[in-house]
């Protein structure tokens, strides 16, 4: 990523933290085209909810970065803590309104790491065999984070426990339950969805599902 982009991105991570930064997806007419409120959380997996004990858990960070590092549990949660509430969209057509989030923010993953001048694309590799991939630059978002707890209380197996990728402005599909490795390319790779014919940019607001 250019270091302009790296530092925009950076301001506007500050701007958030500081509270003066207004959600940008939380407007009044906040469901997208094609998409239905619901008040459950449904469940969507490939038949796989992997059993992975807290003490076997860890989080791969690599590829084109100045510190590629691996996380036990202990030290993903010994990281600064971020919350934050957003909406969440299925390719599906369902969509659930404030979802509150906790865990560990993306761009606080990136300030760890370094990425690279030439790292541009992030590919997600999740314990159940999933994978998807997204833009560097949606990743660096305000409101992308790697989740433990919903609503208060720790993920459940079935919604990607012990940590997922909570990615707001993309269809769900982009965010990896179960995640496991994070790949920082400098080229983009398809991910599981995006292989089988979904869209690789799977903007909501545009009903971009499908490629
Ligand atoms: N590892 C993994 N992550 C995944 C999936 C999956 O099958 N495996 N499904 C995706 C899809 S299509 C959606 S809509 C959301 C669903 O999250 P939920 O089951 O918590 O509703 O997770 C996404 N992330
Ligand atoms: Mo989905």
């Amino acid at each position: 990523m250019m270091k302009e982009a790296y530092i925009a991105a950076k301001e506007r991570w500050a701007r958030k933290m500081s509270g003066k930064e207004k959600p940008a997806v939380r407007s009044v007419d906040r469901l997208p085209p094609g998409q239905r409120q619901v008040h459950n959380f449904p469940v969507l997996d490939l038949g796989i909810q992997p059993e992975v004990p807290l003490e076997k858990w860890e989080l791969k960070i690599h590829g084109h970065v100045e510190n590629p590092m691996t996380l036990d549990w202990k030290q993903f949660l010994a990281l600064p803590q971020f919350k934050d509430v957003s909406d969440f969209h299925c390719v599906t057509t369902w969509s659930q309104f404030d979802m509150e989030w906790e865990g560990v923010a993306f761009f606080t993953i990136a300030e760890l790491v370094k990425p690279k001048t030439e790292a541009a694309h992030v590919f997600f590799k999740s314990y159940d065999g999933y994978s998807t991939n997204n833009p560097i630059d949606a990743c660096l978002d305000d409101d992308v984070l790697i989740a433990h707890s919903w609503n208060g209380k720790p993920l459940t197996k079935e919604h990607g426990g012990p940590a997922r990728v909570i990615l707001p402005k993309r269809y769900a599909w982009k965010g990896a339950k179960f995640i496991r490795e994070i790949v920082f390319l400098d080229r983009d790779i398809l991910g599981f969805w995006e292989l089988r014919g979904y869209s690789n940019t799977a903007d909501p607001w545009t009903e971009d599902r499908f490629a």
